[in-house]
């Protein structure tokens, strides 16, 4: 294993808006899927009381963003119209903006952005990194910060047949050709960030290939984001076929992560992995 680089990011920072966020600490994107099918939560948020619960619940537990999603990214899910998605999300951003919190809008769609981003949201999770063409004018236009993911294909394709040759490598490439991308459309670059988009059109092997690699994704020199969260790989790993379950695999991804620099995770368990991250940082500035 390659040494440990912790705290790669010490010095960064990500600007949200008007706010310059230190990424000293790690950063816990805690998650609101509003959605009937996503993979682990789908349907339990729904309600306007439940929302409220669960959002209050990961602020208390430490969550430093919401992350709001309304449409299901996972393999083979269906797509929903702007109008529809925006039903969904927003109860959540108005809940998250009660409770105090930044508001993140997990939507690859700019109409949903800019009605998020329009009552106070503070970033956009953008799965497809720009992939609608009016998405950069809408994040330029608001300040606001923004998350670039990798994935080949699509959520209706990307598990049929993930190819690559040098996964770390094409990952970075595409990467850094969106930030390029970001900054050309007048985004600030310390509003941007990346996330190789774990599962996302990869195999078990890609995933714990661009895992065991994301000091190449850190050393890029902006927030770098991971999405591990209960997901198929460490089912894959451990045999834990509910998603439910595997909040000890994903804790243990997070804190692999952060030894290699990561400095921003999306999580379901906000405690489990704060608790986890607060012991990993203290142990490794010693
Ligand atoms: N993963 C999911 C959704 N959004 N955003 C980023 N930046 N990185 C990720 O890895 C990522 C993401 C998928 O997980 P989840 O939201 O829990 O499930 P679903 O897509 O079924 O709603």
């Amino acid at each position: 294993m390659e040494p440990a680089h912790l705290p790669a990011g010490a010095a960064l920072r990500w600007r949200l808006r008007g706010e310059s966020l230190s990424l000293d600490r790690p950063i816990l994107m805690g998650i609101l899927n509003l959605t009937p099918d996503s993979f682990s939560d789908g349907g339990l948020y729904q309600d306007a009381g439940a929302c409220r619960r669960r959002v209050e619940a990961m602020v208390q537990e430490g969550a430093d963003l919401i992350d709001v999603g309304g449409e299901s990214t996972r393999p083979g899910a269906r797509t929903v119209s702007p109008g529809e998605e925006w039903e969904r999300v927003e109860p959540g951003v108005r809940a998250a903006l009660a409770a105090g919190a930044r508001v993140s809008v997990d939507t690859s769609k700019s109409a949903v952005a800019r009605r998020a981003l329009d009552l106070g949201a503070h970033l956009i999770n953008d799965v497809t990194a720009f992939g609608d063409p009016g998405m950069s004018a809408v994040v330029r236009e608001f300040n606001a910060g923004v998350v670039l993911m990798h994935m080949q294909g699509t959520p209706r394709n990307m598990q049929k047949q993930p190819h690559y040759h040098d996964p770390v490598g094409e990952i970075r490439d595409f990467l850094q050709e969106r930030r390029a991308a970001a900054e050309a459309a007048g985004i600030a670059p310390e509003a941007v960030a990346l996330d190789p988009g774990i599962g996302f059109g990869k195999t078990l092997e890609h995933n714990l290939t661009v895992l065991r690699s994301l000091h190449h994704f850190t050393a890029l020199g902006c927030p770098v984001v991971l999405g591990v969260s209960r997901k198929r790989f460490i089912g894959e790993l451990t045999g834990v076929t509910d998603a439910r379950e595997r909040t000890l695999g994903s804790v243990a991804a997070a804190v692999f992560a952060r030894t290699l620099g990561v400095q921003v995770f999306r999580v379901h368990d906000v405690a489990a992995t704060r608790q986890a991250l607060t012991v990993a940082d203290a142990l490794a500035s010693g």
